[in-house]
Protein backbone atom coordinates (compact mmCIF):
# COMPACT_ATOMS: atom_id res chain seq x y z
CA UNK A 1 0.00 0.00 0.00
CA UNK A 2 1.31 3.62 -0.99
CA UNK A 3 1.86 5.51 2.40
CA UNK A 4 -0.07 9.09 1.48
CA UNK A 5 0.11 11.83 4.37
CA UNK A 6 -3.02 12.81 5.36
CA UNK A 7 -1.56 16.57 5.65
CA UNK A 8 -0.82 16.19 2.00
CA UNK A 9 -4.73 15.48 1.19
CA UNK A 10 -5.83 17.91 3.40
CA UNK A 11 -3.44 20.54 1.64
CA UNK A 12 -4.43 19.62 -1.75
CA UNK A 13 -8.34 19.58 -0.88
CA UNK A 14 -7.81 23.13 0.48
CA UNK A 15 -5.82 24.60 -2.45
CA UNK A 16 -6.77 26.68 -4.96
CA UNK A 17 -3.96 26.88 -7.10
CA UNK A 18 -1.63 23.90 -7.78
CA UNK A 19 1.33 23.01 -10.64
CA UNK A 20 2.91 20.23 -11.34
CA UNK A 21 6.56 19.64 -13.34
CA UNK A 22 6.64 16.49 -15.00
CA UNK A 23 9.30 14.57 -16.70
CA UNK A 24 10.57 11.15 -18.28
CA UNK A 25 9.59 8.93 -15.38
CA UNK A 26 5.86 9.98 -15.69
CA UNK A 27 6.08 8.02 -19.20
CA UNK A 28 8.29 5.67 -18.54
CA UNK A 29 5.49 3.33 -17.66
CA UNK A 30 3.69 3.76 -21.41
CA UNK A 31 6.68 2.12 -22.58
CA UNK A 32 8.59 5.00 -23.75
CA UNK A 33 12.49 5.04 -22.18
CA UNK A 34 14.46 7.72 -19.94
CA UNK A 35 16.93 9.79 -20.63
CA UNK A 36 18.99 8.72 -17.81
CA UNK A 37 20.53 5.78 -16.63
CA UNK A 38 21.35 2.39 -18.19
CA UNK A 39 17.81 2.73 -20.61
CA UNK A 40 18.81 6.32 -21.60
CA UNK A 41 21.30 5.22 -23.93
CA UNK A 42 20.94 4.86 -27.15
CA UNK A 43 23.43 3.13 -29.96
CA UNK A 44 25.69 3.32 -26.91
CA UNK A 45 24.95 7.76 -26.80
CA UNK A 46 24.01 9.69 -23.95
CA UNK A 47 21.19 12.55 -24.35
CA UNK A 48 23.84 15.14 -23.89
CA UNK A 49 25.69 13.58 -27.25
CA UNK A 50 22.68 13.80 -29.41
CA UNK A 51 20.68 16.52 -28.00
CA UNK A 52 22.71 19.54 -28.91
CA UNK A 53 23.07 21.89 -32.15
CA UNK A 54 26.28 21.41 -32.88
CA UNK A 55 25.93 17.29 -33.34
CA UNK A 56 23.15 17.76 -35.03
CA UNK A 57 24.94 20.06 -37.65
CA UNK A 58 27.69 17.36 -37.32
CA UNK A 59 25.59 14.61 -37.91
CA UNK A 60 22.02 15.27 -39.22
CA UNK A 61 21.53 11.73 -40.23
CA UNK A 62 22.21 10.53 -37.00
CA UNK A 63 20.35 12.97 -34.78
CA UNK A 64 17.18 12.03 -37.22
CA UNK A 65 17.77 8.21 -36.93
CA UNK A 66 17.58 9.09 -33.18
CA UNK A 67 14.07 11.43 -33.31
CA UNK A 68 12.57 9.12 -35.72
CA UNK A 69 12.83 5.85 -33.30
CA UNK A 70 11.34 7.59 -30.57
CA UNK A 71 9.00 9.34 -32.82
CA UNK A 72 7.75 5.63 -34.11
CA UNK A 73 7.84 4.91 -30.82
CA UNK A 74 5.96 7.74 -28.93
CA UNK A 75 3.20 7.25 -32.16
CA UNK A 76 1.57 4.08 -30.31
CA UNK A 77 2.05 4.33 -26.49
CA UNK A 78 -1.25 5.12 -24.71
CA UNK A 79 -0.97 7.68 -21.90
CA UNK A 80 -1.18 5.64 -18.43
CA UNK A 81 -2.71 5.97 -14.75
CA UNK A 82 0.16 9.17 -13.77
CA UNK A 83 -1.56 10.75 -16.38
CA UNK A 84 -5.02 10.47 -16.00
CA UNK A 85 -4.54 10.74 -12.40
CA UNK A 86 -2.65 14.30 -12.90
CA UNK A 87 -5.94 15.07 -15.79
CA UNK A 88 -8.06 14.20 -12.96
CA UNK A 89 -6.26 16.48 -10.69
CA UNK A 90 -7.18 19.32 -12.90
CA UNK A 91 -10.75 18.66 -12.88
CA UNK A 92 -10.84 18.76 -9.09
CA UNK A 93 -8.37 21.26 -8.50
CA UNK A 94 -9.91 25.14 -9.33
CA UNK A 95 -6.24 25.88 -11.29
CA UNK A 96 -3.33 23.60 -12.18
CA UNK A 97 -0.92 23.89 -14.66
CA UNK A 98 1.09 21.35 -15.81
CA UNK A 99 4.80 21.48 -16.84
CA UNK A 100 5.79 18.97 -18.17
CA UNK A 101 9.54 18.23 -20.10
CA UNK A 102 8.62 15.82 -21.88
CA UNK A 103 7.89 16.05 -25.75
CA UNK A 104 5.37 12.78 -26.39
CA UNK A 105 2.27 14.86 -26.32
CA UNK A 106 0.87 12.25 -23.65
CA UNK A 107 -0.18 14.89 -21.07
CA UNK A 108 -2.81 16.35 -23.80
CA UNK A 109 -3.47 12.51 -25.13
CA UNK A 110 -4.83 11.92 -21.56
CA UNK A 111 -7.12 15.15 -21.46
CA UNK A 112 -5.05 17.34 -19.46
CA UNK A 113 -5.42 21.05 -20.97
CA UNK A 114 -3.48 23.47 -19.10
CA UNK A 115 -0.11 22.25 -20.04
CA UNK A 116 3.19 24.33 -20.61
CA UNK A 117 5.75 22.18 -22.63
CA UNK A 118 9.03 23.53 -21.78
CA UNK A 119 11.28 21.63 -24.43
CA UNK A 120 8.98 21.67 -27.36
CA UNK A 121 7.46 18.58 -29.16
CA UNK A 122 8.40 15.54 -30.72
CA UNK A 123 5.55 15.69 -33.24
CA UNK A 124 6.70 19.08 -34.73
CA UNK A 125 9.36 20.36 -36.98
CA UNK A 126 10.66 23.52 -38.63
CA UNK A 127 12.98 24.82 -41.17
CA UNK A 128 16.37 26.12 -39.82
CA UNK A 129 16.00 28.68 -42.95
CA UNK A 130 12.57 30.15 -43.17
CA UNK A 131 11.31 29.04 -40.17
CA UNK A 132 7.82 27.00 -41.86
CA UNK A 133 6.81 24.40 -39.43
CA UNK A 134 5.99 20.98 -40.26
CA UNK A 135 4.23 17.61 -38.65
CA UNK A 136 5.42 15.41 -40.76
CA UNK A 137 8.80 16.33 -42.94
CA UNK A 138 9.46 15.12 -46.33
CA UNK A 139 12.74 13.03 -46.03
CA UNK A 140 15.26 13.36 -49.56
CA UNK A 141 18.42 11.50 -49.45
CA UNK A 142 18.02 10.86 -45.73
CA UNK A 143 16.84 14.09 -44.42
CA UNK A 144 14.12 16.49 -44.33
CA UNK A 145 13.94 19.31 -46.50
CA UNK A 146 12.22 22.10 -46.41
CA UNK A 147 10.33 23.65 -49.82
CA UNK A 148 13.08 26.09 -49.64
CA UNK A 149 15.40 23.63 -49.42
CA UNK A 150 16.52 24.55 -45.84
CA UNK A 151 17.22 21.85 -43.68
CA UNK A 152 14.17 20.75 -41.37
CA UNK A 153 15.01 19.69 -37.33
CA UNK A 154 12.67 18.67 -34.84
CA UNK A 155 10.84 21.38 -32.46
CA UNK A 156 12.58 20.53 -29.24
CA UNK A 157 14.58 22.21 -26.92
CA UNK A 158 18.29 21.08 -26.87
CA UNK A 159 21.22 21.68 -24.62
CA UNK A 160 22.99 25.85 -24.86
CA UNK A 161 19.17 26.81 -26.17
CA UNK A 162 16.76 28.95 -25.00
CA UNK A 163 13.68 27.93 -23.90
CA UNK A 164 10.40 29.77 -25.30
CA UNK A 165 10.66 33.12 -22.84
CA UNK A 166 6.63 33.07 -22.38
CA UNK A 167 6.93 29.16 -21.55
CA UNK A 168 9.40 29.73 -18.86
CA UNK A 169 7.47 32.90 -17.74
CA UNK A 170 4.45 31.28 -16.89
CA UNK A 171 5.78 28.18 -15.69
CA UNK A 172 7.92 30.45 -12.85
CA UNK A 173 4.89 32.46 -11.88
CA UNK A 174 2.95 29.56 -11.71
CA UNK A 175 5.55 27.52 -9.71
CA UNK A 176 5.31 30.53 -7.37
CA UNK A 177 1.76 30.99 -6.88
CA UNK A 178 1.24 27.31 -6.07
CA UNK A 179 0.12 26.05 -2.76
CA UNK A 180 1.34 22.64 -3.73
CA UNK A 181 3.86 22.31 -5.97
CA UNK A 182 4.46 18.28 -7.41
CA UNK A 183 8.16 17.01 -9.34
CA UNK A 184 7.16 14.07 -10.42
CA UNK A 185 9.29 11.48 -12.49
CA UNK A 186 12.07 14.34 -13.40
CA UNK A 187 16.28 13.07 -12.56
CA UNK A 188 16.17 17.33 -11.48
CA UNK A 189 19.38 17.49 -13.65
CA UNK A 190 18.67 19.40 -16.11
CA UNK A 191 17.90 23.47 -16.20
CA UNK A 192 15.82 25.75 -15.80
CA UNK A 193 13.07 23.38 -15.03
CA UNK A 194 14.76 21.95 -12.20
CA UNK A 195 14.94 24.94 -10.03
CA UNK A 196 10.99 25.06 -10.12
CA UNK A 197 10.25 23.24 -7.24
CA UNK A 198 13.50 25.11 -5.58
CA UNK A 199 11.83 28.52 -6.70
CA UNK A 200 8.30 27.17 -5.88
CA UNK A 201 9.34 26.00 -1.95
CA UNK A 202 11.06 29.31 -1.51
CA UNK A 203 7.92 31.15 -2.37
CA UNK A 204 5.83 29.20 0.13
CA UNK A 205 4.29 26.53 -1.66
CA UNK A 206 4.19 22.99 -0.11
CA UNK A 207 7.07 21.07 -2.49
CA UNK A 208 6.33 17.30 -3.08
CA UNK A 209 8.08 15.08 -5.00
CA UNK A 210 7.33 11.70 -6.56
CA UNK A 211 9.88 9.51 -7.92
CA UNK A 212 11.46 5.90 -7.95
CA UNK A 213 14.27 7.16 -6.51
CA UNK A 214 16.14 10.04 -4.37
CA UNK A 215 17.29 12.66 -6.83
CA UNK A 216 19.19 16.01 -6.02
CA UNK A 217 16.13 17.82 -5.37
CA UNK A 218 14.87 15.48 -2.68
CA UNK A 219 16.32 17.13 0.23
CA UNK A 220 14.78 20.54 -1.20
CA UNK A 221 11.30 18.61 -0.68
CA UNK A 222 8.68 19.24 2.18
CA UNK A 223 7.66 14.91 1.06
CA UNK A 224 9.21 12.74 -0.84
CA UNK A 225 6.85 9.67 -1.92
CA UNK A 226 8.72 6.88 -3.04
CA UNK A 227 6.92 4.67 -5.92
CA UNK A 228 5.89 4.98 -9.56
CA UNK A 229 4.10 7.94 -10.57
CA UNK A 230 1.33 5.27 -12.38
CA UNK A 231 0.85 3.84 -8.98
CA UNK A 232 1.32 6.64 -6.68
CA UNK A 233 -0.73 9.70 -8.09
CA UNK A 234 -4.22 7.51 -9.08
CA UNK A 235 -3.90 6.87 -4.82
CA UNK A 236 -3.85 10.13 -4.84
CA UNK A 237 -6.42 11.15 -6.45
CA UNK A 238 -8.62 8.20 -5.44
CA UNK A 239 -7.79 9.64 -1.84
CA UNK A 240 -8.78 12.90 -2.53
CA UNK A 241 -12.28 11.69 -3.95
CA UNK A 242 -12.87 10.11 -0.75
CA UNK A 243 -15.88 12.08 1.55
C1 LIG B 1 10.16 7.41 -12.39
C2 LIG B 1 9.57 6.32 -12.99
C3 LIG B 1 8.25 6.10 -12.64
C4 LIG B 1 11.53 6.38 -13.75
N1 LIG B 1 7.64 6.91 -11.77
N2 LIG B 1 9.55 8.21 -11.53
C5 LIG B 1 22.69 26.05 -14.77
C6 LIG B 1 23.64 25.23 -14.22
C7 LIG B 1 24.25 24.24 -14.98
C8 LIG B 1 23.91 24.05 -16.33
C9 LIG B 1 22.97 24.88 -16.85
C10 LIG B 1 22.36 25.85 -16.09
N3 LIG B 1 21.46 26.51 -16.89
C11 LIG B 1 21.48 25.95 -18.10
C12 LIG B 1 22.40 24.96 -18.12
C13 LIG B 1 22.74 24.12 -19.29
C14 LIG B 1 21.78 23.00 -19.55
C15 LIG B 1 21.73 22.05 -18.34
O1 LIG B 1 20.79 22.01 -17.58
N4 LIG B 1 22.75 21.21 -18.21
C16 LIG B 1 22.80 20.24 -17.13
C17 LIG B 1 22.67 18.82 -17.70
C18 LIG B 1 24.06 20.45 -16.37
N5 LIG B 1 20.46 23.53 -19.85
C19 LIG B 1 20.17 24.00 -21.07
O2 LIG B 1 21.01 24.07 -21.94
C20 LIG B 1 18.75 24.47 -21.30
N6 LIG B 1 18.79 25.77 -21.90
C21 LIG B 1 18.99 26.89 -21.19
O3 LIG B 1 19.09 26.88 -20.00
O4 LIG B 1 19.03 28.02 -21.97
C22 LIG B 1 19.65 29.19 -21.45
C23 LIG B 1 21.13 29.00 -21.68
C24 LIG B 1 21.60 28.95 -22.98
C25 LIG B 1 22.97 28.80 -23.19
C26 LIG B 1 23.84 28.66 -22.12
C27 LIG B 1 23.32 28.67 -20.80
C28 LIG B 1 21.96 28.86 -20.59
C29 LIG B 1 18.06 23.57 -22.30
C30 LIG B 1 17.85 22.19 -21.78
C31 LIG B 1 17.18 21.33 -22.86
C32 LIG B 1 17.06 19.88 -22.45
N7 LIG B 1 16.65 19.13 -23.58
C33 LIG B 1 16.32 17.71 -23.43
C34 LIG B 1 16.00 17.15 -24.84
C35 LIG B 1 14.62 17.63 -25.27
C36 LIG B 1 14.23 17.10 -26.58
C37 LIG B 1 14.10 15.60 -26.62
O5 LIG B 1 13.28 15.01 -25.89
O6 LIG B 1 14.83 15.01 -27.40
O7 LIG B 1 15.21 17.54 -22.55
S1 LIG B 1 17.62 16.77 -22.64
C38 LIG B 1 16.53 15.71 -21.75
O8 LIG B 1 16.64 15.94 -20.31
C39 LIG B 1 15.12 16.16 -22.12
C40 LIG B 1 14.39 16.05 -20.82
O9 LIG B 1 13.20 16.81 -20.86
C41 LIG B 1 15.40 16.53 -19.84
C42 LIG B 1 15.16 16.12 -18.41
O10 LIG B 1 15.15 14.74 -18.26
P1 LIG B 1 14.15 14.06 -17.22
O11 LIG B 1 12.76 14.25 -17.66
O12 LIG B 1 14.48 14.50 -15.85
O13 LIG B 1 14.47 12.51 -17.45
P2 LIG B 1 15.60 11.58 -16.80
O14 LIG B 1 15.74 10.41 -17.66
O15 LIG B 1 16.83 12.35 -16.51
O16 LIG B 1 14.99 11.15 -15.38
C43 LIG B 1 13.87 10.30 -15.28
C44 LIG B 1 13.49 10.22 -13.80
O17 LIG B 1 12.31 9.47 -13.68
C45 LIG B 1 14.55 9.51 -12.92
O18 LIG B 1 14.77 10.28 -11.75
C46 LIG B 1 13.89 8.16 -12.56
O19 LIG B 1 14.26 7.72 -11.27
C47 LIG B 1 12.43 8.54 -12.61
N8 LIG B 1 11.52 7.47 -12.91
N9 LIG B 1 10.52 5.70 -13.84
C48 LIG B 1 8.35 7.95 -11.24
N10 LIG B 1 7.58 5.01 -13.15
ZN1 LIG C 1 12.42 26.56 -45.41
Amino acid sequence: MIDISDGLIKRLKEAQRIAALTGAGVSAESGVPTFRGEEGLWKKFSPEELANFDAFMKNPELVWEWYNWRKTLMKDVKPNPGHYALTQLEEIVPDMTLITQNVDGLHRQSGSKNILELHGNIFRSYCLDCKKEYEQPEFKDGLPRCVCGGLVRPDVVWFGESLDSNIVDNSLKESMKSQVFFSIGTSGHVQPAASLPIIAKRSGSYVVEINTEPTPLTGHMDEFIMGKSGEVLPRIVELLKKD
